[in-house]
């Protein structure tokens, strides 16, 4: 029998490529939240896919990007430690994106570390296959990636080739966790990722960038099969807290209502969800207030 093989993969890039919706699709539940605006991930997100003969330890992170502000700064340390800890790294670009100087950036912060670099050109849905080729031959003047596999995270074309490809290049190791663990992630800090996704799909411009969801309250009345959930929304300026709860509370409600069935659905009972906005002047910008709305670095 062939030994088993285990270990930990960090899924790296630019923001917005497509490192969220991959994650999802090999961990097979919506644990990271997905949108089409980039920096949507601000954590980073542990997911387990268990195969035969191995256990496949995915690492969600935010986007590699050159951020103004505490937070954004925070995002990519974090993204960049969680390379460090990897024993494969997956680089993602989107296959109609030319390589331009940022991604010349990013292929060399993985010059550090120790992981085997694969390259994956995402969203191969999205171009005629004939364009992936002229990419390829550029990233691989750029670095010597151990693999280069073409995917696509929406539809899943090429996933179950990159499963096989990183379970030939894992360490032979026991599983590091038991087998019905998939997530490091709590039902707490999924909702209140569930809520901020909403946010971000019900806003526009800065808004997204500087809204943080906190859950105040989470009460379980299994009499009911019913959840009660308090939640906050913090921004930076009164200004958009105006936005956010929009005119006459209509923009507040949607978010809720929106969030309220994706929760409903996430925990298999009835939610009741009562949302605030809270202004929270400069939090992206402010270390302790980053601290306590769970942006610390890892
Ligand atoms: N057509 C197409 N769209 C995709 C694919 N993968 C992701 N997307 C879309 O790309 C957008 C960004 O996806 P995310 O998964 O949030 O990207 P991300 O890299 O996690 O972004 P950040 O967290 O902001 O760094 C969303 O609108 C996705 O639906 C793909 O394979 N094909
Ligand atoms: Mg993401």
């Amino acid at each position: 029998m062939a030994p088993f093989k285990s270990g930990y993969i960090s899924i790296l890039g630019r923001p917005n490529v497509g490192k969220s919706t991959l994650f999802n699709r090999i961990i097979g539940e919506k644990i990271a939240i997905v949108a089409e605006r980039p920096q949507t991930t601000r954590n980073r997100i542990l997911g387990i896919r268990n195969v035969e003969g191995g256990q496949l330890i995915f690492l969600d992170t935010p986007g590699l990007h050159e951020g103004r502000s505490e937070l954004n700064r925070r995002m990519v340390q974090t993204a960049i430690s969680s390379g460090r800890e990897a024993d494969i790294l997956l680089f993602i670009i989107e296959a109609f994106s030319p390589l331009v100087e940022e991604d010349q950036w990013m292929v060399k912060s993985l010059r550090e570390t120790k992981g085997l670099p694969f390259l994956l050109i995402n969203k191969i849905d999205q171009v005629r296959k004939e364009r992936v080729l002229p990419l390829m031959d550029q990233y691989r003047r750029l670095h010597p990636f151990e693999k280069m596999i073409p995917v696509s995270a929406l539809t899943g074309e090429g996933v179950d080739i990159l499963l096989e490809e990183i379970l030939k290049s894992l360490p032979e190791s026991p599983p590091y966790y038991p087998d019905e663990v998939f997530t490091d992630q709590t039902e707490r800090s999924i909702v209140s990722e569930m809520i901020r996704e909403k946010v971000i799909h019900q806003t526009f411009q800065e808004v997204p960038h500087s809204s943080a969801v906190t859950i105040e309250s989470f009460k379980e009345k299994p009499e009911k099969n019913l959840v009660v959930i308090q939640g906050t929304i913090h921004v930076e300026k009164d200004s958009q807290k105006k936005i956010l709860i929009g005119k006459g509370g209509q923009r507040l409600k949607k978010i809720g209502e929106a969030a309220r069935k994706e929760i409903e659905a996430f925990l298999g009972k009835r939610v009741f969800l009562e949302l605030w906005v809270k202004v929270e002047k400069d939090w992206t910008r402010d270390p302790r207030a980053l601290d306590a709305l769970g942006y610390s670095p890892r």
